[in-house]
């Protein structure tokens, strides 16, 4: 026998968008999970979703053969930038998906992104100057420089191509672009379609943003293909792979697509990621010491090295217990292959769509038991994280599920690891504000709202 899933009853025509925090739609997900369980359902505009918040849950979503990536929300208005890219591909239904993700595999694998370290590192030491030169009186806008680093790390790793965003106030054009195109995405999946009448200036502009977007692609690989280089790079590998399966290359728009596509999927959240580790790191000074430690044992005074990277245990801990409490990608959207049950009882038909909300599943009680919701990165180290994983399968998946999971995560752990060592080897940070709370702004990811941190050059280091 079935029943019903749970949830807030809905308002006529528009369903459940009242009872939805604007700002931060995240926080009602959660509220809603608090108060009705690990599974319900809101109807919002023409779409009825199934919320789930609990491992068990997560779990039985993550078979591919029952379940499937769905494209949700923003990520549908995404598309009018980055079409069938990898990120925002239906799927394998779409060939370009499948020819991109044959050739890219290689090129985002271990030998690759060790070979991206020297550049990893460029940038890495720009905003080390920078915070070294502003010195201790300087508040640090953490997710500001942070974005600047990621934005600039993955343009130089992935095309050779440096916006130079810490030698300019503003952002390159390139970015503003971006930031505009991604703000304006998520801004029109929350309306109905017929108000975009009275949206026709921001329409103009979001498809001439779109327009600069794929404009600037096309010059770069204009300029690869006018100068080619050996380079390992991704650009590379998307312009002279060849797909084992259909013997094909991309074409010259799914280059594009995905040249886009790994700027947009590649920044926010790494950037997220590393201004989490920093605000959990200074509420919990003990964390703090342990990984301050772990670098001076390691690295000590010494240029860091791509061999240090492996030997950090504890950092290496401390970034996932950030992304368990603040999944920066903090919500996937699923769909059911076919008619079929979850939870045992829950009736979903072939095509209904799920939304996996990664702060609940990440905090079930029944998985990380009573303090859940403490920041512990000992829980995390290699044995005990491993012996959890296999007796609560997909507990922990910030990074995704299955064939449709991150295809960056081994380069932005590289980046993570790298920038948080250096950083600790470097300074000693404060907390700008003792009493700072943790404030959240969403957009397509999520970031600490207002966080501030103060940096001081630690003896030896200049
Ligand atoms: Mn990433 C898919 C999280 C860094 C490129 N990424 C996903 C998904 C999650 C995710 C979750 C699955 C989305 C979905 O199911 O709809 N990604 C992250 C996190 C970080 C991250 C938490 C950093 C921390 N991602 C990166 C980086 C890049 C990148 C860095 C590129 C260099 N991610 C992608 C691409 C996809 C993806 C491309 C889509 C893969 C596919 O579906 O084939």
């Amino acid at each position: 026998t079935t029943i019903p899933i749970p949830g807030p009853p809905a308002f006529p025509i528009v369903g459940n968008l009242p009872n939805i925090d604007t700002e931060t739609p995240l926080r009602s997900f959660v509220h809603f999970a608090d108060i009705y369980g690990p599974i319900y359902q809101l109807r919002l505009g023409a779409n009825v979703l199934t919320f789930i918040a609990s491992q068990a849950l997560m779990n039985e979503v993550s078979d591919e053969s029952r379940f499937s990536k769905c494209v949700l929300a923003a990520l549908v208005e995404v598309r009018n930038g980055t079409h069938d890219g990898l990120f925002t591909a239906y799927g394998p239904e779409e060939k370009n998906w499948g020819i991109a993700h044959r050739v890219l595999i290689p090129a985002f694998g271990p030998v690759s992104i060790r070979g991206m370290f020297d550049e990893m590192h460029d940038i890495a030491s720009q905003l080390v100057l920078k915070w070294a030169r502003h010195g201790p009186d300087h508040q640090i806008q953490v997710t500001d420089d942070f974005t600047r680093l990621t934005l600039d790390t993955i343009a130089l790793c992935a095309m050779d191509y440096r916006f130079n965003s810490y030698y300019r106030e503003d952002m390159h054009p390139f970015i503003e672009a971006m930031g505009d195109f991604l703000k304006v995405s998520g801004d029109r999946a929350r309306r109905p379609p017929i108000a975009s009448f009275f949206y026709r200036d921001e329409s103009r502009k979001y498809w001439n943003d779109i327009e600069l977007l794929r404009k600037t692609s096309e010059e770069v690989i204009k300029a690869r293909r006018e100068n080619p280089t050996e380079k390992k790079d991704l650009l590379n590998a998307m312009l002279n792979g060849v797909d084992p399966r259909t013997g094909e290359k991309l074409s010259d728009e799914s280059v594009m697509d995905n040249m886009i596509t790994f700027l947009v999927a590649g920044h926010e959240t790494t950037s997220g990621l590393l201004s989490f580790t920093f605000y959990h790191m200074l509420k919990n000074p003990e964390a703090y010491q342990k990984a301050q430690k772990e670098v001076d044992e390691v690295i000590g005074q010494n240029p860091i090295t791509v061999e240090h990277l492996s030997k950090l245990p504890y950092i290496n801990a401390v970034l996932r217990e950030t992304l368990r409490l603040n999944p920066t990608a903090p919500a996937v959207g699923l769909q059911a292959n076919e008619d079929t049950t979850l939870g045992g009882k829950y009736k979903l038909a072939k095509g209904d769509k799920i939304v996996a909300v990664f702060p609940k599943i990440h905090t079930d009680p029944l998985v990380y038991g009573e303090d859940a919701e403490a920041f512990r990165p000992e829980r995390m180290l290699d044995e005990e994280f491993e012996r959890r994983n296999k007796e609560f399968p997909n507990c922990w998946k910030p990074f995704g599920n299955g064939m449709r999971a991150c295809i960056g995560r081994p380069f932005a752990w590289q980046e993570a690891l790298l920038v948080t060592a250096m950083l600790l080897q470097y300074f000693n940070f404060t907390m700008d504000d003792p009493s700072y709370k943790l404030q959240l702004k969403q957009t397509l990811t999520i970031k600490p709202k207002g966080f501030h941190m103060r940096a001081h050059l630690r003896t030896g280091m200049s």
